[in-house]
């Protein structure tokens, strides 16, 4: 499968779509997946820009709504991961991952997902040591403190990835794992970067606990973004495997934001892909659902010398009894629906404000399936919010959305080949072969989910009602 894999987007999704169909025409291949390693900023309209942490002056809607509204279809799948410029408000309704718009999945705060028989598994955030063992208290509209909290990541996230086994061919985080560049060039990186120099001999630049999921899991490959430069490693680890590490610089010109990767086997032209849920995974979801807290305070995980369970690696039959519940398939449902207005260029307007939060459908339908909870509606039940569920909104009654299609046509047309400058940074090997110099190869278990639920629930109600 070829997968281009882009660094930051920061909302060029366009620009980024632009460049592959180009790729795909000028070198005669064809991308089947892509993949996105944060900062992908899908705000689909002026609210949620307003929960984007960034100075007001640097909030730019790009281009992100266009494929909300369905103006446009992304030409290729994509998944993605959460970096530190979100749409923070949306991305909290898919906790668990779920289609941003059509072709366009989010992996959750954590996820592993398979596509064409290739294992994908995601962390969403960076690390900031004092948020590291609290709930996910956050909520929209958040605070100057929780709109910034709201994408650190959490031990529990980092607990569930370490309960995988089996082989994972991918992993995607936005900052680097730590120490990632004893691994590869590290004098060229600090001549193009002369400001990480102090962090990378003192070995502090990147975040350690993805340092030790890559030790853990030992991926095939590990992509992450943030850092704004291009750079490559091999970690060779005990035994036969090593992961070839490879970080991207965000979308502009001129800049090496763009490469693809062959990644499993061929797939046909004609095939169209579809993205399954990994059962092991979901498993371990649901085994751990009493391990999610919501509250600001430190949550740890469970650990040998304690009474209970600390080992969440599914057992073939926890496996199935989770099988059985997603009806025997493991397709994920294409179930996008819009659920609040996009943005509309054609109305001079402003929003100074950020949205409450709102339910998902796909997570509602998600965490029924499997009876767990979504870390967002225990959020509104301690803050007895009402428990508002977006429903699908009907684009057609909206103005301009159609008319604003032949326009954009024009536009590309006019502006001639916005590619061109692309090409130079676009590299196109495979990294096997271009950037490393060392050569590779490459029971009666019922899950106790609706003791854990109601527990979940009183461990969550609001104190004066405890
Ligand atoms: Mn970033």
């Amino acid at each position: 499968m070829k997968i281009a894999v882009e660094g930051c987007a920061h909302g060029e999704l366009e620009k980024i779509y632009d460049t592959l169909v180009h790729i795909e025409k000028e070198q005669g291949v064809k991308v089947d997946l892509l993949i996105c390693c944060g900062d992908f900023q899908s705000t689909r309209n002026l609210d949620d820009l307003n929960c984007m942490a960034v100075p007001p002056k640097y909030r730019d809607i790009c281009t992100f709504y266009k494929y909300y509204s369905g103006e446009k279809k992304a030409p290729v799948l994509t998944i993605f991961i959460g970096g530190n410029h979100e749409a923070s408000n949306y991305l909290q309704e898919l906790a668990y991952g779920g289609w941003v718009a059509p072709n366009i999945y989010y992996l959750g705060y954590a996820g592993v997902v398979t596509v064409a028989g290739v294992r994908i598994a995601g962390l969403s955030g960076i690390f900031k040591a004092p948020d590291y063992h609290r709930g996910h208290h956050e909520i929209a509209p958040f605070t100057e403190s929780t709109v910034r909290s709201v994408y650190h990541i959490r031990n529990l996230e980092v607990f569930r990835l370490k309960q995988l086994s089996g082989h994972i061919d991918i992993c995607l985080s936005h900052d680097w794992p730590q120490g990632i560049y004893h691994h590869g060039n590290a004098e060229q990186l600090i001549r193009f970067k002369p400001f990480f120099r102090e962090e990378i001999e003192r070995n502090t630049l990147g975040n350690s606990t993805c340092e030790e999921l890559l030790n853990f899991l030992q991926p095939s490959y590990w992509f992450s973004a943030h850092l704004h430069c291009k750079f490559s490693a091999v970690v060779q680890h005990d035994g036969e495997k090593c992961t070839k590490f490879l970080a991207l610089d965000k979308c502009l010109p001129k800049r090496r934001f763009l490469q693809i990767v062959t990644v499993g086997e061929e797939v046909r032209a004609d095939t169209e892909l579809k993205l399954s849920h990994d059962l092991e995974w979901v498993t371990i979801l649901m085994l751990t659902n009493h391990l999610l807290s919501v509250k600001p305070v430190a949550n740890y995980m469970p650990g040998p010398g304690g009474a209970e369970r600390y080992t969440f690696t599914p057992t073939e039959e926890e496996k199935s009894v989770v099988f059985e519940k997603l009806g025997k398939n493991l397709e994920i449902p294409e179930n996008f629906v819009p659920t609040v207005p996009p943005y509309n260029p054609n109305i001079d307007d402003q929003s100074f404000s950020q949205p409450s939060a709102q339910l998902n459908p796909q997570t509602t339908l998600f965490c029924d399936t499997l009876g767990i909870d979504d870390p967002l509606r225990l959020l509104m039940i301690i803050r007895k919010q009402p428990l508002n569920i977006g429903t699908a909104i009907n684009l057609q009654n909206e103005e301009s959305i159609c008319t604003e299609d032949a326009e954009d046509e024009e536009e590309v047309t006019e502006s001639g080949d916005p590619e061109d400058e692309n090409e130079t940074f676009v590299s196109f090997t495979n990294i096997t072969d271009t950037l490393l110099e060392t050569s590779t190869e490459n029971l009666s278990v019922t899950p106790p989910v609706k003791r854990f639920r109601g527990r979940n629930q009183t461990l969550y109600s609001p104190p004066e009602e405890s």
